[in-house]
C-alpha cells in the first residue's frame, strides 16, 4: 500500500537525520543568512553542523529584501563568495544587487547540499551547560512553545553553539536571564539607529565568542555589542558567518590534534 510506504519513508528518514543531529560539532540557533553562511563553511570543512530554526521557512530576514522590494545589496568585495554559491547578481557602483528570493534559496541550497542539517519548526528554548561552559542546546517543537503546551524539551550536545537569532540575540539573552557572566558592553542587549557603513563594520568586529562555548554572529552580534543596524545590506551577515566558521574550524582543529 503506497500510503503506508510513504509514511514509513518519512518517519524513518526523519529519525535517521534527527538521531545523527543529537551530538554535533556545532549547533547554530536560527537559520538566517549568517547561519546559512557559517554552516556552509563549517560543513564544507568536515564538521557536523545542525541548524535549528523556529519558523517553517528558514532564511531569516532575507526573503523580503528592503521594505518588501525583493532585491538586496552586498558589498562588491564579496563577489568571490557569491561566485562560490553560484549566485546571479549585478554589479553597480561598488555594490552588488541580488534578487532576495534567489539569495535566500541559494544560501539554503548550498549549505544543505554540502550536508548541513536544518530542522525547521524547532525552537531553542534553553541552554545546556557543564562546568561553566555551554555544551549544547535545549530544543522543542516551536508550536509547543507557541501554543504554551506543558511539554518538556530534549537536549542536543554540541562542542560549540552559535547564536544566529538576529535582533533579539535570544541565546545570549538566556545566559543573561540565568545571571551568568557574559561579555556585554552595555547594560542590556540593544542596537542603535541605522547607519549602513558603520553597522557593516560593527557586525564583523563583534562576531566572537562571548561566553565559553558560545559564539555570536550576524544581527545578534550587533545587538549584543550595542551597534548600529544596517538595513537591507547583507554583506556583513555573510562575512560574520564566514568569520565564525573560521574561528570554530581553528578551535576544533586544535582540539582534534591534541
Ligand atoms: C530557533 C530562532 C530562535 C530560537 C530566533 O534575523 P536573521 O535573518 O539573522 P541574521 O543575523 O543572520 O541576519 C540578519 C538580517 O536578516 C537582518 O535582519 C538585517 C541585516 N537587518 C538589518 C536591520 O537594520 O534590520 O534570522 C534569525 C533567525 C530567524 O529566522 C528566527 O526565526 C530564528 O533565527 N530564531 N530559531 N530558536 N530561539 N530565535
Amino acid at each position: 500500500m503506497w500510503d503506508l510506504e510513504i509514511s514509513k519513508i518519512i518517519v524513518n528518514g526523519f529519525f535517521e537525520k534527527f538521531n545523527d543531529a543529537l551530538d554535533v560539532d556545532v549547533a547554530i540557533v536560527g537559520g538566517g543568512p549568517s547561519a546559512l553562511t557559517a554552516s556552509y563553511f563549517l560543513t564544507k570543512n568536515g564538521f557536523k553542523v545542525v541548524i535549528f530554526e523556529e519558523k517553517n521557512d528558514p532564511g531569516g530576514g532575507t526573503w523580503g529584501g528592503g521594505m518588501l522590494f525583493n532585491e538586496l545589496v552586498v558589498e562588491e568585495e564579496l563577489e568571490w563568495m557569491l561566485k562560490e554559491f553560484g549566485m546571479n547578481y549585478k554589479r553597480l557602483n561598488g555594490f552588488i544587487s541580488i534578487d532576495s528570493v534567489h539569495f535566500a534559496s541559494s544560501l539554503l541550497y548550498n549549505t544543505t547540499k554540502v550536508g548541513t542539517k536544518i530542522f525547521n519548526n524547532v525552537i531553542v528554548e534553553d541552554i545546556l551547560m557543564e562546568e561553566n561552559r555551554l555544551c549544547g542546546v535545549v530544543i522543542n517543537w516551536a508550536p509547543v512553545i507557541k501554543q504554551r503546551l506543558h511539554v518538556d524539551p530534549i537536549t542536543v550536545k554540541a562542542k560549540y553553539v552559535v547564536d544566529g537569532t538576529g535582533h533579539p540575540a535570544s541565546v545570549v539573552q538566556m545566559i543573561i536571564d540565568r545571571n551568568l557572566e557574559v561579555e556585554l558592553p552595555l547594560d542590556k542587549i540593544r542596537e542603535f539607529p541605522m547607519n549602513a557603513k558603520e553597522g557593516e563594520n560593527f557586525v564583523l568586529k563583534n562576531t566572537k565568542e562571548v561566553f565559553p562555548g558560545l559564539f555570536v554572529m550576524g544581527m545578534a552580534a550587533v545587538s549584543v555589542g550595542g551597534g548600529p543596524r544596517m538595513g537591507p545590506i547583507f554583506g556583513g551577515m555573510l562575512k560574520s558567518g564566514e568569520k565564525v566558521a573560521n574561528a570554530i574550524v581553528e578551535k576544533l582543529s586544535v582540539e582534534v590534534s591534541k
